[in-house]
C-alpha cells in the first residue's frame, strides 16, 4: 500500500502534520498492521491496523468488545498499582471519537498505543517464560472473571468444534480446487478423532464446563513481554468472548509448548516438551485455579489436544479450501502447518498420562 494513502489514514488518529512515517509491521496471519512514527520526539508510536473485513464481519462491535473489556482491565491493574498503559492495550479513537475509520474501499481501521519497550516471543527456549505466560494468561482471565456486560459473539463457533465440523463437511463436500485426493491420509487425521473431540464439547454444551470471558487467540505472539521476559500484556484482542477458559488455556500450550515454529517443515524439530507444559500449567493456575471448577481443572491437558486438533482441522480445511482464510506464503503453507501441528497433537497424546499427572500437582 502506498506510503502517502498510509499517511492519510494514520491522520485520522493523530494531526496529519504529526507523522513523520508508516511502515508495516509483524506477520499477523490475519489483518495487516502498521506502525506511525510521529515526529514529535517523546510521543507514543502508534499501532495502526485494517482489520480482516472478510473474517470479522462486525467491526463496529468487535471495537466495542475491546473497549468494554480494556476499560475494565484498566480498573483492576490501577487498583493493584500497576500501570494501565503499559499492561492493557489503549485504544485510540479516530477524529470523529469512534474506534475505527472506514475508508472509501469501505476497509476499517483502528489504532492503538505501541507499548514500548517490549519484546515478542515466538518460541520458548527456556521454562521461565513458559511460567510468566501462564501467570499472564491466568491473570487475564481472573480479572476478567468479574465482568459484567455483555460481549458480542464476534465469530460464532470460533472454538465450537460441532460448527467446525459443519464447516469441515461443507468443505469437503464442495472440493472446489480440488485437492481432496492429495489429502486423504491428512483428512482420516481428523475423522478418526471426530468422535472423542464431539464427547468433549458436550461438556461444554451441558454446562459442566461453562463458558467465561477469554481471549480465543493466546499464542505466545499474542502476549507482550518485557526485557527481562516478564508478561507485559495480552494484545490482539479481537477475538475477546465468552468460551470455556480452558480454550485459552489449551490454545497457549500449543505454542508455549512447541519445541518449533507452528509451521517448522522439519517434523523431527517438532514435539511438546513436559517441562514446558508443566511450567505453562503451575503459572497459569497461580492465577486461575481459585476460580476453575473441578471439570474444568480436569480437562485442562485434554484441551491442549482439542485446540491442537482444531487447529490441524482448520489449516487442513483451508488447504482444500483453495486458501481463503489465513495469509499463506507459499502454495502448500497450510499444509505444511497441517503437519506440523498434527505432528504436534501426536507428541501431545503420546505424552498425556505424563500431561495429567503434572496438572494434578498443582490443583489444590
Ligand atoms: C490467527 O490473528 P492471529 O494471527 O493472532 C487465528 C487464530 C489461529 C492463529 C494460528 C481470528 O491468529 O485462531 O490460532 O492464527 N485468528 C483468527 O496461528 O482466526
Ligand atoms: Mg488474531
Amino acid at each position: 500500500m502506498k506510503e502517502d494513502k498510509l499517511t492519510q489514514i494514520a491522520g485520522q488518529f493523530i494531526d496529519i502534520e504529526q507523522v513523520d512515517r508508516v511502515s508495516p509491521l509483524g506477520e499477523g496471519f490475519i489483518n495487516d498492521t502498521f506502525l506511525i512514527y510521529p515526529k514529535a520526539e517523546g510521543q507514543s508510536k502508534l499501532l495502526l491496523q485494517r482489520k480482516n473485513k472478510n473474517i470479522f464481519i462486525n467491526i463496529p462491535a468487535m471495537m466495542e468488545n475491546i473497549n468494554l473489556v480494556t476499560k475494565h482491565l484498566k480498573t483492576k491493574i490501577k487498583a493493584q498499582g500497576g500501570d494501565p498503559e503499559r499492561e492493557v492495550l489503549t485504544l485510540v479513537t479516530a477524529k470523529d471519537g469512534k474506534f475505527y475509520y472506514m475508508d472509501e474501499a469501505d476497509d476499517y481501521w483502528t489504532a492503538c498505543l505501541f507499548i514500548e519497550p517490549h519484546q515478542v516471543i515466538e518460541t520458548v527456549d527456556n521454562s521461565s517464560i513458559a511460567y510468566s505466560g501462564g501467570k499472564g494468561v491466568g491473570r487475564f482471565q481472573a480479572m476478567l472473571a468479574d465482568f459484567e456486560g455483555e460481549l458480542t459473539d464476534i465469530l460464532p463457533g470460533f472454538h465450537d468444534i460441532k460448527f467446525r465440523f459443519d464447516q469441515w463437511d461443507k468443505v469437503l463436500a464442495e472440493d472446489r480446487v480440488g485437492r481432496k485426493a492429495e489429502v486423504l491420509e491428512e483428512i482420516e487425521w481428523i475423522e478418526s478423532r471426530r468422535a472423542e473431540m464431539l464427547d468433549y464439547w458436550k461438556l461444554v454444551e451441558e454446562g459442566q464446563i461453562p463458558r467465561r470471558i477469554t481471549h480465543n487467540d493466546t499464542k505466545i505472539s499474542n502476549i507482550l513481554f518485557d526485557l527481562e521476559g516478564d508478561v507485559l500484556c495480552m494484545i490482539d484482542l479481537d477475538t475477546v468472548s465468552q468460551s470455556p477458559a480452558s480454550n485459552d488455556f489449551g490454545d497457549a500450550i500449543r505454542s508455549y509448548s512447541n519445541t518449533a515454529v507452528e509451521d517448522e517443515p522439519d517434523l523431527s524439530k517438532v514435539s511438546m516438551n513436559l517441562e514446558r507444559y508443566r511450567e505453562f500449567t503451575r503459572g497459569y493456575l497461580e492465577e486461575a485455579g481459585s476460580f476453575l471448577n473441578e471439570k474444568e481443572l480436569e480437562y485442562l491437558p485434554f484441551s491442549a489436544k482439542y485446540i491442537t486438533y482444531e487447529q490441524v482441522l482448520r489449516f487442513l480445511m483451508d488447504y482444500i479450501d483453495g486458501d481463503r482464510y489465513y495469509k499463506t506464503k507459499s502454495e502448500d503453507h497450510n499444509l505444511v502447518r497441517t503437519r506440523s501441528q498434527y505432528k504436534l497433537l501426536q507428541s501431545m497424546e503420546e505424552q498425556y498420562a505424563e500431561m495429567q499427572q503434572l496438572t494434578k500437582e498443582f490443583v489444590s
